[in-house]
């Protein structure tokens, strides 16, 4: 969050990395969010994308960052389409773990290791934004996303960077092998 300008506009979904990384969760939730946030988060996957959209046509001089899930993401990446077509200039942040991991979350923690539907097949989306006309990066490591994120805010277009990470970092303080190893333990 402190490479985005005071005065933005984050619209979230209901996936983990979500919530985790746009502070919505309680143990992250600012009390005093800087600057003039519309925080628009919903509990259905795939709002965030045409939110954001929205968010950045009525707000055009605001910085507007997606942050979404690969679940969330491919109900409505089409929209990408629209965001081109209007001109809606957004940064979409795509959190590819290759899982619904929430779900999965859920199902490790009743029925460790009976995984059922939870698990992904993943385009490139950084070829797939391109395709699109939109900007795209892929960053698998920390130490990449400032300069990603930097270009992205630059581009004149839509842009989006995919952000590739661990599947069994469900969250950002969370693995899939944790809840599993505790209800196992637990019998
Ligand atoms: C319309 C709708 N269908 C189903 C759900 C249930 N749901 C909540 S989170 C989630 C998976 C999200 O997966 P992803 O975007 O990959 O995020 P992750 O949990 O992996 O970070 C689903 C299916 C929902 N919230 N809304
Ligand atoms: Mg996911």
């Amino acid at each position: 969050m402190k490479h985005l300008p005071a005065s933005h506009v984050q619209p979230n979904d209901a996936s983990r990395y979500s919530r985790r990384l746009g502070g919505l969760d309680p143990a992250t939730r600012q009390e005093d969010p800087p600057g003039p946030v519309p925080e628009w988060c919903r509990t259905l996957i795939g709002y965030d994308l045409p939110a954001a959209i929205a968010a950045k046509l009525e707000y055009p001089d605001r910085t507007v960052v997606c942050l979404a899930g690969d679940g969330c993401f491919q109900m409505t990446l089409n929209e990408l389409s629209t965001a081109v077509q209007h001109g809606a200039n957004i940064v979409v942040i795509v959190a590819n773990n290759g899982l619904y991991g929430t779900i999965r979350m859920h199902q490790e923690m009743h029925y460790p290791g009976r995984m059922s539907g939870t698990d992904m097949f993943n385009p490139d989306y950084s070829r797939l934004a391109k395709a699109y006309g939109c900007h795209g990066e892929t960053v698998s490591s920390i130490a990449e996303f400032a300069v990603a994120f930097e270009q992205s805010i630059a581009a004149d277009t839509p842009a989006l960077i995919e952000l590739r990470l661990d599947p069994d970092a469900i969250s950002t303080d969370m693995t899939i092998t944790k809840p599993r190893k505790a209800r196992t333990e637990a019998g």
